[in-house]
């Protein structure tokens, strides 16, 4: 797919937003029940894009309801008619790439370039994926006529605002489930686009619904007795209180957390190709990716070629307006985001670790965040221990690869790893040893709908993504 996006602000015109959007509710866009709104600005200017629905539990109760009607007939269906559904709403998807790519580039602060390259792309071949499989469930391992699980709640968060409701969604409809989705706060506007495309689909009503709203609205939903599933993927802290919420009841769970990836690189790395994958790994959407490259292991021999070569490779980014096709980095995704990426950063001065970025101009309304590198950094520091979810990266050094394993794993998340090395045999046992549920080797950030995703630790439980990810919506 390309496309030739003119800079900002033509590219703006794309797309139309409305001033104000409704709940998605059995098929229909309606008001919340109470009346109550919230606004959704875009990130990189300040300007209120929309003013959109805040969903009650009133209405988290209707769009159950609703669900679970929709899902006697959807379940029922065979399944090549759930994925002419699918392979429709995935083609939809693909034709509207365009307005999509730049909705959530306004909304999220993305570069477009990632928007249109990644994200989107990724989107459409992940319906295309489970589309392919609703007619093959018999044959997916899990024994003859696997039933769905019935209605599902998701909660998603803002980073991959389109990508996280279709890893969310493909599957659960694939599977004959019917779904209530609520898209974080910050960025409802393309699951709300998507509601249009459900429509434009003829997706009969109730199978999908699109709650937007904020924390308690997703706690509304996970905690409403008539569904059966929950799917998150967010913070560690609220991942840990909604287990809470649905133990000791029958309500399957699958949760994707947080990370801490180490990006480990050996002294016989392609030390040019490495520099790619380690900006790649943390600056690909602002560093807002639960499985970003956020720690830099580097062997001690190479260290100093190789931070130099980054620090070159750094000062050649360009920061700034996301709807211009050459940003490599965007705006953070809010106000609340940004201060605390320059909480940690700071606390990173203040335990001693040494802060570098190369000189660049932030614009001056927005919220922007430098690209950073902080060496020096011991395990005992917080910015080696959390997750900052920012363009920020700390690196550490290692002197032999039994010293990388154990600094790799001493994280309470396990989500992602990287392993830079020439040697076959030296990157198997790197990726034996290290605990995490994603490794690449000699790249960073790939990802394929067929793959499955998901993490060791406090980074969650369950897969998503390939035959794994159907498990989670299936009885077996
Ligand atoms: P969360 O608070 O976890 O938000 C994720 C989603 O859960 C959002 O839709 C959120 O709603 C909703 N939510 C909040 N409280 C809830 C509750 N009690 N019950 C059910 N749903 C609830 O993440 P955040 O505030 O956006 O980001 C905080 C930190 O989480 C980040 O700094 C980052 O470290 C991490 N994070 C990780 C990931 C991944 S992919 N692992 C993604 C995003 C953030 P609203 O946001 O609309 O209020």
């Amino acid at each position: 797919m390309t496309f030739d996006y003119a800079p900002a602000p033509e590219s703006r015109a794309v797309v139309d937003i409305a001033p104000s959007y409704g709940l998605f509710l059995d098929g229909e866009f309606v008001p919340a029940s109470d009346g109550k709104v919230f606004k959704t600005v875009s990130p990189s200017t300040e300007e209120v894009l929309s003013e959109v629905a805040q969903a009650s539990a009133e209405d988290v109760d209707r769009a159950v309801k609703a669900a679970r009607k929709a899902f006697e007939k959807w379940s029922a269906l065979p399944g090549a008619e759930r994925a002419k559904y699918l392979f429709r709403i995935a083609r939809i998807i693909q034709e509207r790439s365009r307005e999509l790519a730049v909705l959530e580039s306004l909304d999220n602060g993305k570069p477009i370039r990632e928007s249109r390259d990644a994200d989107l792309p990724l989107v459409a071949a992940h319906f295309f994926y489970y589309a392919g499989w609703a007619d093959k469930l018999d044959h997916a391992g899990y024994g003859a006529n696997p039933r769905p699980l019935g209605v599902a709640g998701q909660v998603i968060p803002w980073n991959f605002p389109l990508l996280m409701l279709a890893w969310k969604i493909a599957p659960a409809l694939a599977t004959g489930n019917t779904v209530v989705l609520k898209p974080a706060e910050t960025t409802p506007l393309s699951a709300l686009f998507f509601a249009d495309i459900c429509r434009q689909a003829g997706l009969p009503k109730g199978v999908v619904n699109i709650l937007t709203g904020d924390g308690s609205t997703g706690a509304a939903l996970v905690g409403h007795p008539d569904i059966d599933k929950v799917a998150f993927t967010g913070s560690t802290e609220v991942g840990k209180a909604i287990a809470r919420t649905v133990a000791g009841t029958d309500k399957k769970v699958t949760l994707e957390l947080g990370g801490k990836a180490a990006n480990i690189v050996f002294d016989d790395a392609p030390l040019d190709q490495a520099v790619e994958g380690i900006v790649n790994g943390i600056f690909f959407n602002q560093g807002q990716v639960c499985c970003a490259g956020s720690r830099l292991l580097v062997q001690e021999s190479v260290a100093e070629e190789l931070l130099d070569a980054l620090k070159r490779r750094m000062r050649t980014l360009r920061v700034g307006d996301p709807l211009d096709k050459n940003t490599d980095i965007g705006a953070i995704n809010s106000a609340e985001q940004l201060a605390r990426i320059t909480a940690l950063a700071e606390a990173g001065e203040a335990e001693g670790a040494e802060r570098w970025s190369p000189s660049c101009e932030l614009p001056d309304s927005g919220y922007w965040f430098a690209p950073t590198l902080f060496t020096g950094v011991t395990q005992a520091h917080r910015i080696a221990r959390e997750e900052i979810f920012g363009p920020v990266l700390s690196v550490l050094t290692f002197r032999t690869p039994a010293e990388a394993v154990e600094k790799a794993n001493n994280t309470p998340y396990g989500l992602s790893a990287g392993i830079w090395t020439e040697k076959g045999s030296r990157m198997l046992w790197t990726a034996d040893r290290l605990r995490a549920g994603v490794i690449w080797s000699n790249t960073f950030n790939k990802f394929d709908p067929a793959s499955p995703f998901g993490g060791y630790k406090e980074s969650g439980y369950g897969r998503e993504g390939g035959r794994h990810g159907l498990e989670a919506y299936l009885n077996v």
